[in-house]
């Protein structure tokens, strides 16, 4: 540990949101539709549905967000007052080409969104922007299907090459794809997780394997694609992209259960290692050929990706996971079934595991040796306001202070290269699985409640207050 026990100075304290959960406006300056907005409101009881056009008698919770299209300029303000030193957004591509494929792009959109970056900066917040946070144009959807057909590649690497250059000069830190590795993931979010990051659920497309790991592959090429373009635009800027990161733990010390748990580990991440490696690892290429799986690719595909790795990976971690090779005790999946015996639930029934954290930086560090970022991170819990309209949520804080703790500890004592700290998502906002504003994680309450009262007035909670301390701190209590 070093003398003063404290983070970097330069670490990059702050915090994600996304768009299609925060911004509102759904159909404002020309913006289009995007998949996710044909998505209803769901609950930790019952799925959010999925519609073909808008139901006017139906919640879609993306239409209203938390109103930050609006009020950008309060939410950065008190971002500021925190000290925030970075800020992840995401660009909504339905406001840049309205139909994905335009032949110019919507300058309303352009606009808005310098004026976002340059209220960051103003502020002295870092902007690192996702290009792909799960906003599709509904466009691209029905005239091209989806990311197995390499045209979306190139419309994506389009926008993407207009941004870099629209924003050059103001942001340097880009992402290309949020948690595209959960795609091939089994377990009972499959669907949400694919229309999310495709618009389609599993079972809508022809051969779902074939086509999921051709979808993973052009993700894997559009990153290649922009890495190469950015530092032609740049040098400066870096590219990379955000990965859920789920360590699986052996329910037991049996070898079987050990092996099971390493490898469902590593199979959510095989994307990881092509992407920092430039080669897809021996396990996976033995699982596509066993299943008759032949990915589509052009000359100079492998070599392209083999050139341009990313700059830094992020990391979205929530949770562990564990695994049993005894099929009685039912397999893992996304959050998993199966309880671990030593770790306490969230409301929404995602372990709450701060070593894990530790777990899985080191594990990416190794695989990667690239510079990594949490680029979420927190505890989605119902707030309750007391009679002066407080929230004091102490338990986020016990969450977030033990999470914290634990990067410490990968840094300074693991020597892990982690760059920063984006907890998800400092303001409340719509939460992506349930659709639900129930589920908050902010350190700012927004008054909106899923049946569509409240005035979306801000107030910071306890956490607030706290989380301005730690930086200010550098971290020191933790
Ligand atoms: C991540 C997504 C975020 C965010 C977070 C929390 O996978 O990148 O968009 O929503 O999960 O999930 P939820 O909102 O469902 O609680």
């Amino acid at each position: 540990m070093n003398e003063n026990n404290l983070f970097p100075a330069s670490f990059l304290w702050g915090g994600s949101i996304a768009a299609h959960q925060c911004e509102g406006a759904y159909n404002q300056d020309d913006k289009g539709l995007s998949q996710m907005d044909l998505m209803t409101a769901g609950s930790y009881e019952s799925r959010r549905e999925i519609t073909t056009e808008i139901q006017p008698a139906k919640i879609y919770p993306s239409h209203t967000g938390i109103d930050h299209y609006h009020r950008y300029n309060e939410d950065i303000d008190l971002f500021h007052q925190m000290g925030f030193k970075a800020l992840r957004i995401s660009i909504d591509w339905s406001r840049i080409f309205p139909n994905g494929d335009d032949e110019k792009p919507n300058q309303k959109g352009l606009e808005h969104y310098h004026k976002v970056i340059d209220a960051l900066i103003k502020a002295g917040i870092v902007p690192i922007i996702t290009l792909f946070h799960f906003e599709l144009p509904l466009g691209i959807l029905k005239k091209y299907g989806t990311w197995n057909n390499r045209e979306v590649v190139d419309l994506f690497v389009r926008y993407a090459d207009l941004l870099i250059k629209e924003y050059k000069g103001k942001v340097k830190y880009w992402v290309t794809f949020n948690e595209f590795n959960r795609l091939e993931e089994g377990g009972g979010y499959q669907d949400v997780t694919a229309y999310m990051l495709t618009g389609k659920k599993v079972s809508d497309f022809e051969n779902p394997k074939q086509d999921l790991a051709q979808v993973s592959w052009h993700f894997a090429l559009a990153t290649a694609l922009v890495k190469k373009h950015a530092k032609q635009i740049d040098p400066n800027n870096k590219v990379g992209a955000v990965f859920g990161v789920t360590p699986v733990y052996p329910l037991s010390s049996k070898p079987e259960d050990v092996l099971l748990a390493y490898q469902k580990t590593s199979e959510a991440l095989y994307l990881l290692d092509l992407m920092s490696k430039g080669k897809i690892p021996a396990y996976k290429q033995v699982e596509f050929e066993k299943a008759g799986i032949q990915i589509q690719k052009q000359d100079g595909d492998d070599r392209l990706i083999q050139d341009n790795p990313i700059d830094f990976v992020g990391v979205n971690y929530y949770s562990s996971e564990v695994a049993s090779s005894d099929p009685q005790q039912g397999d893992v999946s996304v959050f998993g079934n199966l309880p671990n015996p030593c770790l306490k639930q969230s409301d929404w029934g995602w372990a709450i595991d701060p070593v894990g954290l530790r777990y899985a930086l080191n594990l990416v560090y190794e695989k990667t040796g690239l510079p990594v970022i949490v680029t979420e991170n927190g505890l989605g819990a119902v707030d309750v306001r007391d009679e002066n309209g407080d929230v004091r949520d102490d338990y986020r804080i016990d969450y977030l202070a033990a999470h914290l703790s634990e990067i410490k500890k990968a840094i300074l004592i693991d020597g892990v290269d982690c760059f920063g700290y984006l907890m998800w998502g400092p303001i409340d906002l719509v939460s992506a699985t349930t659709g639900e504003m129930k589920k908050r994680y902010g350190f700012i309450y927004v008054d909106k409640q899923d049946d569509g009262s409240g005035d979306y007035s801000r107030h910071p909670k306890k956490s607030f207050a706290w989380f301005k301390q730690v930086i200010q701190t550098q971290g020191e209590t933790l």
